[in-house]
């Protein structure tokens, strides 16, 4: 295939809580463009852990060509844990389709993300989905919507009958309603009917109302009486959605493939093209900010926002061309790895299988294989302009457990497996410990990490045992010390001579490290200082409590001497080390943990017993409120070590109706006979290695 004209380019992303019908939306959605001869197979779920669960774990692609415009569509999980999966949606699309499941409304997760993508000006619209069940409604939600994305949402359709009785759409701009042939996707165009004329004349005044408020001139003529017509509907309607003043809502039910074809012609006629997207900002490499303007005149930009492993033709890596354009044979860098690399293929996703770009342009997805370095998150650009786009921040990385190979032959393979799956999301890392012999995994929460694990075995064939779950805890000191140390080994041969004084002291949470050099005079040596700087961060990686990694201290070196002959980085290295593991013995040192603000979701009925449950779990309740259909939300910061078994306790407590999110808010000293367990199962755990 040629390339395409980035106006016949629409990207979009479907965003919304765990279950709103994503996935079976896309589904419908080939399915009525001719591309799947039925629905609820699941199409951009492919992995077996996703066929398994039921569930999205990674982000699906797909697309269709409809109306002559290459669509393609982004489906993403909705899940806290899985992050780093759908904010890469987000950065691969123009577009945001909020799916609402019609029976719960807004629902967490499509608020958390929803202000990501608001973040990210994205151009976001809203489907009401599974209109087909009982007691499915929009109204009530609209106010939600504005209230979360601070736009107008505008109704652009009705629906024709209601839950099992739903027969179709009314288009409120074209005046016309759709009514289809039972779940075929078939459709007859017919006028509106009689005993809905009033309901569809009283909302289509509303969302004429709504749209020319976002523009002037048309507001005073229709207030002078004057008819407005449905093109200057239409381009008042695309030009508010494009410039992030509006929420178009439309309807439906994926599941009986009703208003699909609807929401399908809104994506060609009302979507966001790649060349009206927003421009990135993104930093040079030689220096100084730059704003990434979409044109296809400019050098190449791409942003890397998934990769997989294929059993078969091994890494395939996701690009959004973000500026220029990229033809096959050609030479790219992929900045982050300072890697030079050559385009092989070009593939964008049809339905279910791959066509073949000879050159792929601004606004394209597409797919590549066997790249030899590169990691989600990356940039690739032209060698000749190379630069970064600029991220939100990841979360960090809170829940680890330890994997064992069953076999030791299978070390390599897990290493290897290990870091395609660390490329693949930065919220994921690994790290193999030689002394130990020990390899931790770290993630969001421990569904990511079972996830991990499970493709570890499935994509590189190995076995492998996971061990309990350890948190990550830090040291850190409360009090200001000054220390000092001299190494010092001068008996025959070429002697070693470093002698540092430093001041260890407590600096803010989440201050991290300072170093400051004083030396005056040069009793230590401009050329030994970075020794000194090194020895005190290798002390910090294993604190003196419990060997976890220290933080927030600033270290001051004041003072020190060294030896003509003897002296040299290592005597330095080793004196500053062992300067820092004294200083910090008798600075008061404390373990931290890490904090989790958290919100829960429960039935009012359970909230009481739900706020108790936290409080014995050291939590502090931040507060609870109302949100309406007899769920409350009781806010609270935990300890995350007092949360690996809430899910179980939360259900029981609910009969399964409550559910909660987390996420990292910081870390915070634990009480003296916490620490002294850490202590003490740490040192356990430490033998056992
Ligand atoms: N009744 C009904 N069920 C639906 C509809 N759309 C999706 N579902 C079902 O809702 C469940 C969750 O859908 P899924 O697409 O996996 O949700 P996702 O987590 O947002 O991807 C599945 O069992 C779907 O078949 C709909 O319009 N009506
Ligand atoms: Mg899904």
């Amino acid at each position: 295939m040629d390339k395409i004209n980035p106006k016949d380019k629409r990207n979009i992303v479907l965003l919304g809580h765990h279950g709103c019908g994503k996935t079976h939306l896309i589904d419908s959605i080939l399915f009525t463009s001719g591309k799947l001869d039925r629905t609820g197979v699941f199409v951009t779920d492919t992995e077996e852990a996703e066929k398994n669960r039921k569930a999205s774990f990674s982000l699906g692609i797909t697309g269709l060509s409809h109306k002559g415009v290459r669509i393609n569509l982004v489906d993403t999980p909705g899940m806290a844990e899985f992050h780093a999966e759908t904010v890469n949606g987000l950065y691969s699309s123009e577009n945001v389709l909020t799916v609402i499941n019609a029976v719960s409304g807004m629902e967490i997760m499509t608020e958390r993300f929803g202000n990501i993508a608001k973040e990210l000006n994205k151009s976001i619209m809203v489907f009401f989905n599974m209109l087909d069940k009982d007691r499915a409604g929009y109204k009530a939600t609209l106010d939600e919507i504005r209230e979360t994305f601070e736009r107008t949402p505008v109704l652009l359709q009705l629906p024709i009958g209601s839950a099992s009785e739903l027969k179709g759409i009314v288009d409120l701009v074209e005046n016309k309603a759709y009514i289809y042939e039972g779940e075929t996707g078939k459709f007859n165009v017919e006028d509106v009917p009689a005993d809905l004329q009033n309901a569809v004349e009283e909302a289509r005044t509303k969302m004429i109302e709504d749209v020319i408020e976002t523009d002037e001139a048309l507001m005073e003529k229709y207030f002078e009486g004057e008819e407005i017509t449905t093109d200057e509907l239409k381009e008042t309607l695309r030009k508010a959605y494009v410039e992030n003043q509006i929420i178009p809502v439309l309807l439906g039910s994926a599941m009986k493939n009703i208003g699909i074809n609807l929401l399908l012609d809104t994506f060609v006629s009302l979507g966001k093209t790649p060349e009206e997207a927003a421009p990135w900002s993104a930093e040079l490499v030689n220096g100084g900010e730059i704003l990434v303007e979409p044109l296809e005149s400019e050098p190449l930009v791409g942003y890397i926002f998934k990769s997989t492993v294929d059993p078969f033709v091994g890494k395939l890596t996701f690009i959004k061309v973000i500026s220029g354009s990229l033809k096959q044979g050609d030479s790219f860098m992929v900045v982050d790895q300072d890697s030079t690399e050559k385009a092989g293929h070009l593939l964008i996703v049809d339905g279910t299988k791959d066509i073949e770009l000879t050159e792929a342009s601004l606004g394209d997805i597409v797919k590549i294989a066997k790249l030899k370095k590169s990691a989600v998150g990356d940039t690739i650009t032209h060698k000749d302009r190379q630069l970064k786009l600029k991220l939100l921040d990841w979360p960090e990385p809170m829940l680890s457990k330890s994997v064992q190979p069953k076999s030791k032959s299978d070390i390599d393979k897990i290493s290897n497996g290990l870091s395609r799956l660390a490329e693949s999301d930065p919220t994921f890392v690994w790290e193999h410990d030689a002394e130990t012999g020990e390899t931790v995994i770290s993630g969001l929460g421990s569904v990511h990490l079972d996830i991990m694990v499970e493709r570890l075995k499935k994509l590189f064939s190995v076995d492998v045992e996971v061990g309990k779950p350890k948190i990550a805890y830090r040291e850190t000191i409360r009090r200001k010390v000054t220390a000092e140390y001299k190494h010092k080994k001068q008996t025959g041969g070429h002697g070693q001579y470093g002698h540092v004084q430093i001041e260890i002291e407590p600096l803010e949470r989440g201050a991290g490290f300072e170093f400051v050099d004083k030396i005056v005079g040069g009793v230590i040596p401009k050329n030994y200082i970075p020794a000194v700087e090194k020895g005190i961060k290798e002390a910090m990686k294993k604190g003196v409590l419990a060997s976890y990694p220290v933080v927030d201290v600033r270290v001051t070196l004041v003072y020190g001497s060294y030896h003509d002959v003897d002296s040299s980085d290592m005597s330095f290295q080793i004196a500053a080390s062992q300067a820092f593991k004294k200083g910090m013995q008798e600075a008061n040192p404390v373990i931290l943990e890490p904090i989790m603000d958290v919100e829960i979701f429960v039935p009012d009925e359970n909230a009481g017993d739900v706020m108790g449950e936290v409080t014995s779990r050291r939590g502090r309740p931040m507060g609870m409120e109302s949100v309406g259909k007899g769920i409350s939300k009781v806010i609270a910061q935990v300890p995350l070590s007092e949360m690996l078994d809430f899910s179980s306790k939360l259900s029981s407590i609910t009969s399964g109706r409550g559910y909660f999110t987390m996420k990292f808010a910081g870390y915070q000293e634990t009480p003296p006979d916490i620490q002294q367990k850490v202590i003490v199962e740490r040192q356990r755990e430490l033998e056992e290695e």
